[in-house]
């Protein structure tokens, strides 16, 4: 059996997914369960579990995928009306796949806190 995330299984073209944007380091894609008119995820190729478990090395992984988030933003074209990215980590932070992925909510006015 496979030990791949389903994350993983989306890159390698396994199971389906809408891929809006992808390089060599992350793939952008739109959430199944949308939360907001708009909801992607950009998940890094390598798989790092989630932030708590990020290591020094992965610094410039990291700060690609908040470019990507900005490149994704003006390519979809929500980049001037606003957006939100929320990486959830661990049990109570609501991380429910454990490969790291940043979410990107927008097309309505969130509200804060979330929940
Ligand atoms: P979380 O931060 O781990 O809770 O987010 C996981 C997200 O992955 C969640 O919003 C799911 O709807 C989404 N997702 C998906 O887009 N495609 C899938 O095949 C699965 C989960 I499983």
């Amino acid at each position: 059996m496979s030990d791949k995330t389903i994350f993983q299984m989306i890159a390698d073209r396994e199971i389906p997914a809408d891929i809006v944007y992808e390089d060599d380091l992350c793939l952008c894609f739109r959430d199944i369960n949308p939360q907001a008119p708009i909801h992607l995820l950009i998940v890094p190729k390598k798989r790092i579990i989630r932030i708590a478990e990020a290591e020094a090395c992965d610094q410039n992984t990291l700060g690609h995928l908040l470019l990507t988030a900005q490149k994704v933003a003006q390519q979809e074209g929500f980049a001037d009306s606003g957006f939100r990215t929320v990486i959830n980590n661990g049990a109570d932070g609501g991380e429910e796949v454990p490969h790291l992925h940043l979410h990107i909510l927008a097309g309505r006015k969130l509200t804060w806190p979330p929940g």
